[in-house]
């Protein structure tokens, strides 16, 4: 089977029109119906996070994801429908605790800090077709409420390298936190083995109410060239331009660029090896904030371990009375863990699982985290059906 906007491998789709590796692995349970292409996949997780130190916190909770997707020819091309929805409204409007994750907000007024943010409970509703021009050329255009804008790698929970570790990035929002975007239309050129795009989004975050469907102007911009030089690689570029971003910074806007490499093979019998390397910038007001990933995973048969080394220059962490943006200060986190699947039907895994995680708190910050080195960890039960 090829790819929805061209005539590629299936394996190097992504989350919204992302690109992979072309070799990833691309699973799930299918079906047809007439000309109907039917695909769908689930991952629900019951994970109990424990976060140290004087931010720390303790919740356990349901993450994870419900996907389907329909495909059928329309005239040359393709047309497919793509539905995603996520458990996490279930957990609470203050998320879950993760140190040194920051953005979003449960109540409208004040910032989560420390925490992760539900995701709201639909995570895409999109449509796409495609149109061929050539043997492996095909133009694409894309439309979702919500959708994901041309920017950034693939969503982390659709990255090989980290989608079996429940944690969330706490680079998020400054590489993929826009996954979730209510109100995008992208416009591609697929040229063989590279990709150009453009999209016209609604740059608001989602609020705090996780059930809805909000809408907004579609009047933030984002461009990515993307390139998969090889069965193994994906290279891409982006930068967007957003419009007031964070609901608690009204008349902000934000630049941001991001570049990112992912590696996917298989390196002996049955063994899978993932790997992605991430930068990316946002600037708002004239400051300039970075972040860098680098995520791994290796996967022999029901054994899958992962891991993953970010810093980032958060200057959120902190509230400053009477100022939007607080001090920045450049904190790292790297987290480790592993999962053992059991195989429970032909489609349905059940898995457990733990990470550990040690975050790296720079001086000015020690006394508000208790320490320089304060520990995180996870343990967490899933059941996945692809
Ligand atoms: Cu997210």
């Amino acid at each position: 089977m090829t790819g929805a906007l061209g005539s590629y491998p299936i394996g190097r789709e992504s989350s919204g029109t992302a690109w992979q590796p072309d070799n990833s692995e691309h699973r799930g349970v299918m079906a047809s119906a007439g000309d109907w292409h039917l695909m769908g996949h689930a991952d629900l997780t019951l994970v109990h996070s424990g976060q140290g130190g004087r931010r720390g916190d303790d919740k356990t909770f349901v993450s994870g994801m419900v996907m389907g997707m329909a495909r059928r020819p329309l005239g040359q091309g393709t047309l497919q429908l793509r539905a995603g929805f996520s458990p996490d409204p279930l957990m609470g409007r203050r998320g879950y605790p993760l140190l040194l994750a920051s953005g979003e907000t449960a109540n409208g007024r004040d910032r989560l800090i420390d925490r992760q943010h539900p995701h709201d409970f639909f995570m895409e509703l999109s449509a796409s077709v495609s149109h061929p021009i050539g043997p492996n050329s095909s133009v694409f255009l894309y439309g979702g409420l919500p959708g994901e804008p041309a920017f950034g790698p693939g969503a982390y929970m659709h990255r090989e390298s980290i989608m079996d570790s429940p944690e969330a990035p706490i680079s998020h929002h400054w590489l993929d936190s826009q996954h979730i975007t209510f109100g995008v239309l992208t416009g591609g050129v697929v040229l063989d083995r590279f990709k150009l795009e453009l999209s016209r989004f609604n740059g608001r975050e989602p609020d705090q109410r996780r059930w809805n469907i909000e809408t907004g102007p579609l009047d933030s911009t984002a461009a990515r060239v993307s390139w998969n030089p090889t069965d193994e690689l994906a290279l891409q570029a982006s930068w967007a331009d957003l419009k007031e971003p964070e609901q608690l910074e009204p008349g902000i806007d934000q630049t941001r660029w991001s570049a990112s490499a992912m590696y996917a093979r298989e390196i002996g019998q049955g063994v899978r090896w993932a790997s992605t390397l991430a930068w990316g910038r946002r600037k708002a007001e004239g400051h300039s904030y970075d972040a860098w990933v680098a995520e791994t995973l290796l996967k022999k048969g029901l054994w899958t371990a992962f891991g993953r080394g970010e810093i980032t220059e958060n200057n959120e962490l902190i509230e400053t009375e009477g100022e939007d943006h607080g001090r920045a200060f450049r904190v790292g986190k790297v987290s480790a863990g592993a999962i053992r699947d059991f195989q429970l039907a032909d489609h349905v895994k059940l898995g457990l699982g733990g990470l550990v995680a040690v975050n790296f708190v720079p001086g000015g910050l020690q006394d508000v985290y208790g320490s320089s080195r304060p520990i995180g960890g996870m343990a967490f039960l899933r059941l996945k059906i692809d």
